[in-house]
């Protein structure tokens, strides 16, 4: 891409709206327009990152076995009305009524609809186990939507529902999911701890948010710090390795605020090892047995030909916080680095233009369609700006890789330069393997 022709309506300065560093960025690299309040357009840049991550969320489900559909963002009142949330739900859901009157709602999450889909097809105990997810657009009419995507209205969400037939069945698909949401998290670049939370208006009794440290987070967090030093990359996907997993989560003490006892933490962590910090909930999973499957008549035939009402468990992330997440964990000293797995473009390339000499624009170029050949996705700034003002705006943008072309690149080596790293000279073959390799990992 050139980027004379990116729509990137980039800002110069700070609005003053935007009091923490994602939504900051987020406005002046031209990532999201405001809509009305809490509601947003995601222009070509922010779109691009969201839908990067949008698919590593959804590679790591595939990985469990989990299957996606897509269920609407409209949804009817009467499967609410079942289960007894219509009313709940209270002033966060957006009632709509059709030409008919007829009572509809924009779904702020999919429990009632994804057991109504359920109970319609399946029948015997042979079906189950099951997991299915979509990731679809929500609606919560949020009282205070702040931070820009942090808490907003509409959001974009990963939401999975898991169908069982026992409690102990129902625990493997839920240690599953938790192993699935740290590898996620760390493809993203990013340490997320799962904190024993409270369920909510969700239901159930067994809960983990995952959350990312962050002084402008709105969580709270309680834990020990060696958490952080589990390696997860020891364990592999097998039943024992995951349910090894979770008991050493266990093991040390990490809650939310609505679960925190000053006392047991008191007793539980050593001084040394007490962490209490904010942080951002960017996941959050449940189970809840037959919360939804009991008053929805979501049951099976068994063996012995009794009927059960299914296990569920629902697991969501969001995957549009994620973009302002990445962002308040990546963006300091007003210099962006997106991770390579979620960086709009694999490399930034970087003419510096003398005055009336296009020399290395041209050289540029020609650099420009050899990476392209090679499948690498490179944005080349075509600009006549002075390099300094090129430099600003490539910290805004984020890419984590630059080559410029300037004078300490010569005819067949360039500067490659590691945003906040090392800067090498390369040959374009060097140059190609690097960036490939990197890409490869993630
Ligand atoms: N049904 C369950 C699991 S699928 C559920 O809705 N859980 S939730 O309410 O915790 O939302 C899941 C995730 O969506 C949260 O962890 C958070 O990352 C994101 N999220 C929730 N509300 C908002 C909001 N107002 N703005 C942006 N993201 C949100």
């Amino acid at each position: 891409m050139h980027i004379s022709k990116l729509f990137i309506p980039l800002l110069k300065e700070t609005p003053s709206e935007a009091k923490i560093k994602s939504h900051q960025l987020m406005l002046r690299a031209g990532m999201i327009k405001q809509s009305s309040t809490g509601i947003y357009s995601w222009l070509p840049l922010g779109f691009k990152i969201m839908k990067k991550i949008e698919q590593i969320v959804r590679e790591e489900q595939d990985k469990i076995g989990a299957q996606e559909l897509l269920m609407p963002t409209i949804q009817s009142a009467e499967i609410w009305k079942e289960s007894g949330r219509y009313e709940d739900y209270g002033e966060e859901m957006l009632r709509i009524k059709d030409r008919q009157g007829k009572e509809l709602l924009y779904g702020p999450t999919n429990e009632e609809l994804i057991t109504e889909i359920f109970r319609a097809s399946i029948k015997s105990y042979k079906s189950l186990p099951q997991i299915l997810y979509h990731i679809q657009w929500k609606f919560r009419d949020e009282l205070r939507p702040r931070f820009g995507v942090m808490r907003c209205k509409e959001f974009f969400m990963k939401d999975a529902y898991s169908f069982d037939l026992s409690d102990e069945k129902a625990k493997i698909s839920y240690n599953k999911m938790f192993f699935a949401y740290l590898n996620t998290f760390k493809r993203l670049g990013l340490t997320a701890i799962p904190m024993a939370a409270e369920t909510g208006p969700i239901g159930g009794d067994l809960s983990h948010e995952f959350v990312i440290l962050a002084d402008t987070g709105e969580s709270k967090i309680y834990s020990d710090k060696r958490i952080f030093d589990i390696d997860i990359t020891s364990h592999n996907d097998s039943e024992k390795s995951i349910k090894d997993l979770r008991k050493k989560y266990d093991e040390y003490y990490a809650v939310t605020d609505d679960k925190f006892r000053k006392e047991d933490f008191e007793k539980k962590v050593k001084k040394e090892n007490q962490l209490m910090t904010k942080g951002i909930e960017v996941g959050h999973i449940f189970y809840f047995g037959d919360k939804y499957s009991k008053p929805l008549k979501c049951s099976v035939d068994l063996q012995d030909g009794k009927k059960i009402d299914v296990k569920m468990g629902s697991y969501g992330i969001g995957v549009s916080r994620l973009v302002g997440a990445i962002i308040e964990a990546k963006f300091n000293n007003n210099i962006m680095k997106w991770p390579e797995s979620v960086s709009p473009f694999d490399v930034a390339l970087i003419p510096s233009l003398q005055k009336n000499d296009k020399s290395n624009l041209l050289k540029a170029e020609k650099i420009y369609k050899s990476l392209k050949e090679s499948n690498i996705d490179v944005l080349i700034d075509d600009t006549d700006e002075h390099l300094s003002a090129k430099f600003k705006k490539f910290d805004l943008i984020g890419i984590p890789y630059q080559i410029i072309i300037g004078t300490k690149s010569t005819n067949d080596k360039f500067e490659f330069k590691e945003v906040n790293g090392k800067t090498e000279t390369l040959s374009l073959s060097e140059i190609k393997d690097k960036l490939l390799k990197k890409r490869n990992l993630n």
